[in-house]
């Protein structure tokens, strides 16, 4: 065992080197502070480090999905696909890494386990799982929002003797699955991306199906010049374009129509092109109404339902499949190569967990209600606690005050996202009630390190040592996040978004859905009237 190592102080310690914590790196860098991230895995990436489960894939179109800032990094980069795959984006993150000179401030393999704030200091002190410590003015998270996995607490999963995965910390050497009896457990976006795959190497799959999802064909395609050079030709007014999108992402022209004002004909015709068009910003721009209105939502799960019924042969399967507990769109709308046609195949046998629960791993399988599955090997696509769980998993504290666990109990609570009241100098980017995960990432990722960089460097020019969110104003974005949610059909999913899927999680609606293009406005509003809401000292 090493002893634990003291570092000089920092200006800034960010947790994660995914794209949130490389961003805040280079342009707080460029910005003259000294900054050092923290990444407990040995590469860069995020999300895209640990997402490399076969079929693995951006559900944002890859001219979207990459960084902004430097005109020559979007001109050079070549995606391969219209959506890519995890290997593409590991490898972009790997050259931005490369380019900016970024590892030489990244410490690969340490995982922080607390951080604490000394009010007399206005300084953090991080201590690492190894024991190492850091001292930093400011702490930045950038820790991902789907980035602790979960395993649901399934008995007997120790005893198992074949191998088990979980989609989000999936091995890096290629598993093969071929003349393997494999079970999939769970059916959001990542089981929907893998299934098809697995289902072309197993002898056989069992997919333990609970909740049946959404999903919309990607239409994945090559990336061939004739789209990308236009696009790269006009590359800057793309990105200001996005600007003005709730989602970050232009080219999607706004619905003007309600569902309601096409008659039933002209509706399937303007779902069919969409359906065509592939991806699920093209699908939910069908009509403005379709997350705020429930009837014209339920025309829109309809056209998706015939489409299930028309693709999956076996009538009964097709009904599993047939999602009825949730709006289209509450949860997010998955994209897929093939997945509903999968449950053709022979070898692939869909299991209805709602029906007949999961009761227990066994030594060579898992058992239901109803019957014994033998399994060579087990995957769970079973999700992650999201938004809070990876922040929650530290041990962040005032010293000889609050905790932040303890101050969430009830459910996070922050300004504008990224900051917290009673936790001075502590910036989260796309923390719980930022539009992040419901917008192009690594737009309101770029938008928060940018705010944030300018805070920081407000605080250095007036010689101010502390920031915080004001309780009141943080209570007024806690409010104000409610009220947009509750304006739609949001909340009526058992989602992520509402940590539905931790048993015992406070069920408190997360994401701010009003746009990032709204959100944009106000941060700039913010800063404007000097900061309105925090406590600069
Ligand atoms: P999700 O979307 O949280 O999906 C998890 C899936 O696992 C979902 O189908 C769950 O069913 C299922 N699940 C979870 N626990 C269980 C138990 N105990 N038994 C049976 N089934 C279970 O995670 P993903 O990784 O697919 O996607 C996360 C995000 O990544 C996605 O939204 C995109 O933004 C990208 P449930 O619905 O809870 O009944």
């Amino acid at each position: 065992m090493t002893a634990p190592q003291s570092t000089q102080p920092y200006d800034v310690i960010v947790i994660g080197a995914g794209f949130g914590g490389m961003y805040a790196l280079h342009r707080l860098r460029k910005l003259g502070y000294r900054v050092r991230v923290l990444e407990a895995a040995d590469g860069v990436g995020g999300t895209w480090y640990w997402n490399r489960y076969p079929g693995a894939r951006c559900d944002v179109e890859s001219l979207e999905y990459s960084y902004s800032f430097d005109n020559d990094l979007q001109q050079e980069w070549e995606w391969p696909e219209r959506f890519s795959a995890q290997p593409d984006i590991e490898k972009y993150a790997n050259h931005v890494a490369d380019r900016y000179d970024l590892r030489k401030d990244i410490q690969f393999n340490t995982r922080v386990q607390s951080a604490e704030f000394d009010q007399e200091l206005a300084s953090w002190s991080i201590r690492a799982v190894d024991g190492d410590t850091f001292t930093a003015q400011h702490l930045a998270l950038a820790v991902g929002n789907l980035s602790l996995p979960r395993v649901p607490n399934f008995p007997g999963l120790d005893q198992f003797n074949g191998r088990w995965f979980h989609t989000g910390q999936w091995p890096k050497e290629t598993i093969d699955f071929s003349g393997r009896t494999v079970g999939v457990i769970g059916t959001g976006s990542s089981g929907i991306q893998l299934i098809p795959i697995v289902a072309q190497q197993a002898k056989q799959l069992y997919v333990f199906q609970r909740t049946a999802n959404y999903s919309v064909p990607s239409m994945n395609r090559l990336l061939t010049p004739e789209v990308a050079l236009p696009h790269k030709a006009q590359y800057p007014a793309w990105r200001e374009r996005a600007k003005d999108t709730p989602f970050g992402i232009a080219g999607h022209a706004p619905p003007e129509k309600f569902a309601a004002d096409d008659g039933f004909e002209e509706r399937q015709r303007l779902f069919e092109t969409k359906w065509k068009t592939g991806g699920n910003i093209s699908f939910l721009y069908a009509y403005k109404d379709l997350l705020t209105d429930q009837a014209a939502n339920d025309l829109a799960c309809e056209f998706v339902h015939d489409k299930i019924r028309a693709t999956v042969k076996d009538p009964k399967v097709a009904e599993w499949l047939v999602p009825n507990d949730h709006p289209i769109g509450t949860k997010r709308l998955c994209l897929d190569t093939n997945y509903y046609e999968t449950y053709n195949r022979d070898n692939v046998r869909l299991v209805n967990v709602r029906q007949a629960p999961i009761e227990a791993i066994t030594p060579d399988g898992l058992r239901t209600t109803d019957e014994h599955y033998h399994l060579d090997d087990l995957i769970f696509a079973t999700g992650y606690d999201a938004m809070t769980g990876a922040i929650l998993d530290m041990d962040i504290r005032v010293k000889g005050g609050a905790r932040l666990a303890e101050a969430w109990e009830h459910g996070p609570k922050t300004y504008l996202g990224v900051m917290v009241n009673g936790f001075p100098n502590l910036a989260i980017i796309t923390g719980p009630g930022s539009p992040g995960v419901k917008s192009n990432m690594i737009s309101a990722i770029e938008q928060h390190v940018d705010w944030i960089a300018d805070l920081v460097e407000h605080m250095s020019r007036t010689g101010k040592a502390t920031f915080q969110a004001q309780a009141e104003a943080q209570e007024q974005w806690v409010k104000h996040v409610n009220e947009v949610a509750d304006q739609t059909l949001y909340p009526k999913a058992n989602s992520w978004y509402v940590g539905a899927n931790i048993p015992g999680k406070p069920r408190v609606f997360m994401p701010y859905v009003a746009g990032l293009d709204k959100y944009r406005k106000i941060c700039d509003e913010v800063t404007r009237d000097g900061y309105r809401g925090v406590s600069i000292n």
